[in-house]
């Protein structure tokens, strides 16, 4: 899954076909570079970030999807807690619908989800991003983390979602310190356990930065690449980065090692 950030255009007219066309070529370049699915976001949920509104996130995301004429050229998630956002995604084409609140925000994306047949996934945060990383504390975070997506899961199956449309997602970096990221890695198995597909973001998070003493985001590519080969070989189906093409490259040395039968 390659990570495309829709940001806010410029106010002349110019800058935003330029941001328009910028952002229809990346999605265009991970395609092409293997990018199974590329997830779509116009609001920032890292550590700190300020909420952007439903009709924010519309009106930035509107020129990506009018570009795309409703036939994007790879499957598209789009990264949103918001059902208004998450039905225009799915009308210009979008099939997966990527939810960091797992439909606590507005508990009707998950219906919309059932009604149109897309694919959800659903991730554990603690707190939300604006204060999230303000002491987070578990007695048990690989358990408590599983149980949480155990029970969305099994909301969203309620509400009507088929078992293999439900991607589950520790939700790395978000409400957890580096020693509860590396824990739910290591026990990650608990989570692939649930059933459902798994699906890792660590892709130049933070914790990559304290374990290789890389503060610059743009520096994070090995961390990044040994993070993407630990999630796939703990059980991950999906991995989240901003590297496509390495990416694709790593796993495709790591395939070749690890059964996945080419001769
Ligand atoms: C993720 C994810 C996401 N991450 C899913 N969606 C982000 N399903 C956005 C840091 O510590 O992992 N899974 N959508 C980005 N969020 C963060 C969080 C970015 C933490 C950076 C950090 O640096």
């Amino acid at each position: 899954m390659g990570i495309l950030n829709v940001t806010p255009d410029s106010f002349s007219d110019g800058g935003r076909h330029l941001a328009t066309d910028a952002a229809v070529a990346h999605l265009r370049a991970m395609a092409r570079a293997g990018a199974a699915i590329v997830d779509v976001g116009a609001e920032s949920t890292r550590p700190g970030a300020a909420r952007v509104s439903g009709p924010e996130q519309r009106r930035r995301l509107e020129p990506v999807f009018a570009a795309l004429r409703g036939d994007p050229p790879v499957a598209i998630s789009i990264d949103t807690t918001r059902a208004e956002v998450a039905e225009a995604a799915l009308v210009a084409g979008a099939s997966i619908i990527n939810d960091v609140s797992a439909g606590r925000e507005e508990p009707e994306i998950l219906d919309l989800a059932a009604e149109r047949g897309a694919g959800v996934v659903l991730m554990h945060m603690r707190g939300e991003p604006g204060t999230m990383q303000e002491d987070p504390r578990y007695d048990d975070v690989v358990g408590e983390v599983a149980a949480f997506l155990a029970a969305r899961a099994a909301h969203a199956r309620d509400c009507g979602i088929a078992p293999s449309a439900i991607m589950l997602d520790p939700g790395i970096g978000f409400g957890k310190t580096l020693a509860h990221n590396l824990a739910l890695l290591r026990g990650l198995s608990r989570i692939v356990e649930l059933g459902h597909p798994v699906l890792v973001g660590i892709s130049r998070k933070s914790m990559l930065g304290a374990l290789t003493d890389r503060p610059s985001v743009q520096d994070r590519l090995a961390g990044s690449l040994s993070g993407a080969l630990a999630a796939v070989a703990a059980g991950a189906s999906v991995v989240r980065v901003h590297d496509v093409r390495d990416t694709v490259d790593a796993l495709a040395v790591w395939g070749a090692i690890h059964g996945e039968e080419t001769a």
